[in-house]
């Protein structure tokens, strides 16, 4: 109740799931996202539950952007309680045709992205001795799958920042976690919400519905990890 959010990738899929199931439970939101149509479209579903939504558009690999999307959450609501670092782009291709290009983009978005906001909204969380950071990683940020080279790469690597972070900001009030859906029907790698062959997989709602419990543990506990997948996945 009355917390803020920032919510990165919150233009569709699993970011715009956690923007309308944190506005339910009364949290206000920055959205953030390129695409400014969808961003303006989430907000208004944000609105419906009578909370504030603050449609973003930035990239979350540009520091500058990042920076002013923090300052932009503090000037409008005063202090950053929750960041969902969620933006995130597939790869899956054989490593001998991926270019260096979509390496790099791949480990920017996923990884370097989640980097640059946590940095951002550390002082000021810091400063008030509180704060959550959760990131959405995936269940092959700690195993691995053919044609994932740069996918996997980047979510390890998440795993990595998020675990570090975490035990580094503990003490100063700070919770750190780790959130790795299993197949889930969304937008991801250029795909569409609802198609028939996506038939069993995780909702957007379900992975939004960890992180509200991840976001609404009391403040002795930390949820660092969570890991869900769809039935119908066997591996
Ligand atoms: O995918 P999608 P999901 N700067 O494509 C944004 C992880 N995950 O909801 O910029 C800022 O519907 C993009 O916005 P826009 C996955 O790795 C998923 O499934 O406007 N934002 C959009 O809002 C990812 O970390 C599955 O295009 C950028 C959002 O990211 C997270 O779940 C399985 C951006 C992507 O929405 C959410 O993905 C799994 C940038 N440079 C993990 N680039 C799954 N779906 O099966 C992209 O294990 N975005």
């Amino acid at each position: 109740k009355n917390k803020t959010a920032i919510i990165t990738g919150a233009s569709r899929g699993i970011g715009e799931a956690i923007a309308v199931a944190f506005s339910r439970e009364g949290a206000d939101s920055l959205l953030v996202g390129r695409s400014e149509f969808d961003l303006e479209r989430v907000a208004e579903r944000v609105r419906e539950s009578g909370r504030k939504a603050v449609p973003f558009p930035a990239d979350v690999t540009r520091e500058a952007d990042v920076d002013a999307a923090v300052s932009r959450a503090l000037d409008e609501f005063g202090k950053v309680d929750i960041l969902i670092n969620n933006a995130g782009i597939g790869s899956f291709k054989s490593i001998k045709d991926i270019s260096l290009d979509e390496w790099e983009q791949v480990i920017r978005v996923n990884l370097t992205g989640s980097f640059l906001f946590a940095k951002a909204v550390l002082d000021p969380m810091i400063d008030r001795g509180q704060g959550q950071i959760i990131h959405i990683s995936s269940d092959v940020g700690v195993r691995t799958i053919p044609k994932g080279a740069a996918y996997c790469a980047s979510k390890f690597g998440l795993e990595g920042l998020s675990g570090a972070l975490s035990k580094e900001v503990r003490k100063l009030g700070i919770r750190v976690g780790s959130i790795r859906p299993g197949m889930t029907d969304t937008y991801f790698n250029d795909t569409k919400q609802g198609a028939s062959e996506k038939e069993g997989w995780l909702e957007a709602e379900d992975v939004a519905e960890a992180a509200l419990y991840m976001a609404s543990a009391p403040r002795h506990v930390v949820v660092d990890e969570l890991m869900l997948h769809p039935v119908i996945q066997e591996y």
